[in-house]
């Protein structure tokens, strides 16, 4: 088998055949998918169909697999969180995050393996190196100075945590990635994001300019999911939104984060 990476947009993801990730991979291989994760922030597998074992597996080449707080493991496998019957009503994620910003050391790398898909059910990405690059050198030099104060509000009010409980993290609104060397665009939904130091009212018009600029459709790739997908996208330089369009159809995926770096 030949490894073949092929773009999925002009601006962010890749599929990847031509690898089963359930056999070890040789230095040569690991070195080609390390170098495709780096240029392209988000990785797409199908067909693989892991065991919780093997992605556990997997994942370990990448880093060091967290148990998140907050969350209940899957059973035997505390590294996997299992996503599943969320609701709409009370979904966290279908809005543009990274995860775990409002932690101080954010995971570095998520990774999902799809389970059970419904109908509907996509998730996007977007470019955070591009989002940053995109802007004014004027407006750049600014955000260079800023810091951001990210909570878990959206998170923790669909487990029922008080207000007054969820956890908060100040993190610099410019993040410079600790591999490529880049500078990515750290910002967040306004519910969860305050520009340190500012008054909300300050914070959120710039903000809200720049969340919603970051996700234009030139910078986003959607994931439509199929039974067996693997799919793993770097948190240092990328931001996520699932789409929950699938009413009460089943939606199971096996998800795994990698202990990351203090932001800076
Ligand atoms: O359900 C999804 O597609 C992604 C959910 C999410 O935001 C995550 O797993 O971090
Ligand atoms: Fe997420």
């Amino acid at each position: 088998m030949k490894l073949c990476v092929t773009p999925l947009t002009g601006s962010i993801g890749a599929a990847v055949g031509g690898v089963r990730l359930d056999e070890p991979l040789d230095d040569r291989t690991l070195k080609a998918l390390r170098s495709a994760f780096a240029d392209h922030c988000m990785l797409v597998f199908r067909d693989q169909y892991v065991k919780p074992l093997a992605q556990i597996e997997f994942a370990r080449l990448w880093g060091e697999p967290v148990v998140t707080e907050m969350l209940n493991p899957l059973d035997g496998h505390p590294e996997i969180f299992q996503v599943a019957n969320v609701k709409k009503e009370t979904t966290a994620t279908e809005a543009w995050h990274y995860d775990g910003s409002f932690t101080a050391a954010p995971p570095k790398i998520t990774m999902l393996s799809a389970i059970t898909t419904p109908v509907g059910g996509d998730t996007m990405w977007s470019n955070q190196y591009l989002a940053y690059e995109r802007l004014s050198p004027a407006l750049r030099d600014t955000l260079n100075g800023l810091k951001v104060r990210f909570s878990g509000i959206r998170l923790g009010r669909m487990l029922n945590v008080a207000e007054e409980d969820t956890p908060t993290a100040v993190h610099p609104l410019v993040r410079t990635h600790p591999e490529t060397g880049r500078k990515a665009l750290f910002v967040g939904h306004r519910e969860n994001a305050c520009i340190d130091g500012w008054t909300r009212q300050e914070s959120e018009p710039l903000l809200e300019f720049l969340y919603r600029n970051s996700v234009t459709p030139d910078n986003v790739y959607r994931h439509a999911w199929r039974e067996g997908d693997l799919v793993m996208w770097d948190n240092r330089c990328t931001m996520h939104y699932a789409i929950h369009g699938y009413g009460t159809q089943e939606r199971v995926l096996n998800r795994i984060t990698l202990r990351g770096e203090v932001p800076a």
